[in-house]
Parts: C-alpha cells; structure tokens; sequence
C-alpha cells in the first residue's frame, strides 16, 4: 500500500494520476482509514511531524523533489529506510532551460540593452563571444552534468565542480575544497547546483564572490542559484551587487521562501528574482516516475536515485 503525504502541492492530482498508472495497487492519502502496518511506501513533500510514526512496514520513502535537505532534518526521519528521490528527464531539461536563459542573458547584457532601449540610446557595445566566457557550475550531479553539456554546445567553456573527479567530455573537472579557489578563479559565470550540506552551506559568499574572474564580462562576474538558499548568504550578495563585487546574480531559491517583502534584493537591478521555479516535479511526469518506481520494486528490481545517507544527497 502506498501513503501519500504531500503538502503545500496539488495531492488529489498526484494521487488520480498515480491512481491511473499503479492500476490495483491501493493508494490512500492522510484521512483515509486503514491500517499503518499495510503501508510499504510513503510519498512526501514536506512531511509534518507525526508522519512516519508507526509505519513498520515501509520498504522506502518517496521524495517529491530531488533535494532532500529538508527531508533529512525530519525529527522522525526513519533511518534504515531507503530515500528515492525525484531524478528524471523532465525536472532536467526544465533546469537547464533555466541556466542556460540565465548564462546568455548575463553574458548578451540583457540589462545594459533594456536600459539603453528605455534611455532611446543607441550604444554599440559589443558582447565578448561564448567561446571566450567561461561557466563554473558547482555540482555536477544529475542536474549540473546535464546544464554542462547543454552550455557545452553553445560554445561556452564549461567548468565543473564536485565532490569526486568527473569525466565528462569538454568539460574541465575540479574536485574536492582544495580545487575550489582554483575553480571560482577561472570563472565568470557561477551556476550552483549542488544539494544543500552542512559541507556546501553558505558556499554562495563575498570571499568566493570576490575570487571569480573579473576580465571577461564587463561588470563583473555573475551568479546563478538554483539550488537552496541556504547556500547563499543574502547580505554578501546584496554587497558585492552594489560594490561591484558581482556584476548580476540570478537567484531562484532563498533562505527564507517566500522572499521577505523587506529584503534589500528586490529593489536591486542587476539582480534578477524567481520564485523557486526553475525546475518541478510536475504530477504530469513525476506520477509515472513513482509509479515505475513502485511497480518495479515490488516486481524484485533495485530501487533508484537513492540518497546516500553519509553523504547528505
Ligand atoms: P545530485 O545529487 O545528482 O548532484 C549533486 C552534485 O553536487 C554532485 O556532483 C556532487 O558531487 C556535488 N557535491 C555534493 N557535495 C559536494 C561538496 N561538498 N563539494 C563539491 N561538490 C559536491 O543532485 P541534483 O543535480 O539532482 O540536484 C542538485 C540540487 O538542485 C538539489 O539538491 C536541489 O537542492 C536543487 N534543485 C532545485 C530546484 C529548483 O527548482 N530550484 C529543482 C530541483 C533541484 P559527486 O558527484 O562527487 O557526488
Ligand atoms: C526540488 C525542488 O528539490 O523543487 O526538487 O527544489
């Protein structure tokens, strides 16, 4: 039997569509009625508190997004039970949209054009080509190795950095915290997608703004985060963006969600605010995803896109 216990997302979707593809299998939400020892799976988001008590039966939690930072914080968290968390195509594909329409904006100077279009100005600067802008993406996981490749084919150098040596074709690998500084100061382009770990906390920070390249983009280097907010500390950002420091910084995620409505970035123009929407997993997709899951476990096969508990992702 499969719980779902989904907050702060369309729950009777997910169950309908999950409905539709695990045909037979019972699903049943938070009021049903049944009994707890029957439940071998349980979907979340958001868990409360009271969530996994007295589920001694569960083969695996499912996690609704692909960080499980949040998760893993759960009081109640239980410790011997498998996490799957979402890993799939199209939660992929939408990131790297989200990257690459931030790189190339950062990189045409999108603003800079804008404010002379408003000013009816006709200034012919020249943006330098893709092939001379070197992108640093910190996290070269499922959703960081695709963006690489993806920013690859346009002609950007593409630089990576992980927690162990990668090889991925036409891009220059740096692993480890002794290869960060060497990393940050060969780009002009930050994107971070790594999860959120007591190791990458706050990673996003004036001393590392202050190590990226300065020669290439006209106003400085530029950031991009995608990931959590709790890799960034918010004044530095609004510093460096007002000093120079940082040309532009795209920020999808915050530390707190919704952004204040006091924060200093709102009002900043080169900082360019989304409301943690680069990527989702959309029940149009993620139900099959699950429900293969599922399907596939309960027929003998391995389960997938596991966490890996000591790492923390
Ligand atoms: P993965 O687990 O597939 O990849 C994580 C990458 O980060 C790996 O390459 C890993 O290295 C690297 N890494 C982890 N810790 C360190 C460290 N201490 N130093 C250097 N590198 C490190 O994650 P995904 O790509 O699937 O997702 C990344 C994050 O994106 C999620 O955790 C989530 O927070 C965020 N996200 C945001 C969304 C949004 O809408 N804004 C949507 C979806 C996800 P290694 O390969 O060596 O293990
Ligand atoms: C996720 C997210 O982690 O939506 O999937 O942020």
């Amino acid at each position: 039997m499969l719980l779902l216990h989904l907050q702060e997302v369309d729950e009777k979707l997910w169950a309908k569509r999950l409905k539709k593809l695990l045909g037979n299998y019972k699903i049943v939400t938070r009021d049903d009625d049944f009994n707890r020892d029957d439940i071998r799976y349980i979907f979340v988001w958001k868990p409360e508190k009271s969530a996994f008590d007295a589920l001694n039966n569960l083969k695996a939690v499912l996690c609704l997004g692909a960080g499980v930072d949040a998760l893993l914080t759960h009081p109640h968290l239980p410790q011997s039970v498998p996490i799957v968390r979402y890993a799939n195509d199209d939660l992929t594909r939408c990131m790297s949209d989200y990257v690459i329409a931030n790189v190339t904006m950062h990189h045409r100077e999108f603003s800079r054009f804008r404010d002379d279009q408003i000013n009816r100005e006709w200034g012919q600067y020249y943006p330098p080509p893709s092939w001379d802008i070197s992108v640093g993406i910190m996290g070269l996981g499922v959703l960081g190795a695709d963006a690489a490749r993806q920013l690859k084919i346009l002609g950007y150098q593409v630089n990576g950095w992980s927690r162990s040596p990668k090889n991925i074709d036409g891009i220059t690998g740096f692993f480890g915290p002794d290869q960060l500084n060497p990393f940050l100061e060969q780009t002009d382009i930050l994107v971070n997608l790594l999860p959120l770990t007591p190791e990458t906390s706050g990673i996003l920070n004036y001393g590392n703004f202050t190590k990226l390249r300065r020669r290439i983009l006209p106003n400085g280097p530029a950031i991009i985060n995608a990931a959590r907010g709790g890799h960034q500390n918010e004044m530095d950002i609004e510093k460096a963006l007002k000093d120079g420091t940082l040309g532009a910084a795209s920020l999808d995620v915050f530390n707190i969600e919704p952004l204040p409505k006091n924060s200093g970035l709102w009002q900043l123009k080169n900082c360019y605010i989304t409301p943690h929407i680069a990527a989702i997993s959309s029940p149009e997709n993620g139900a099959s995803y699950f429900a293969r899951v599922i399907r596939d476990h309960e027929n003998g096969l391995d389960l997938i896109n596991l966490v890996d508990m000591d790492c923390g992702y």
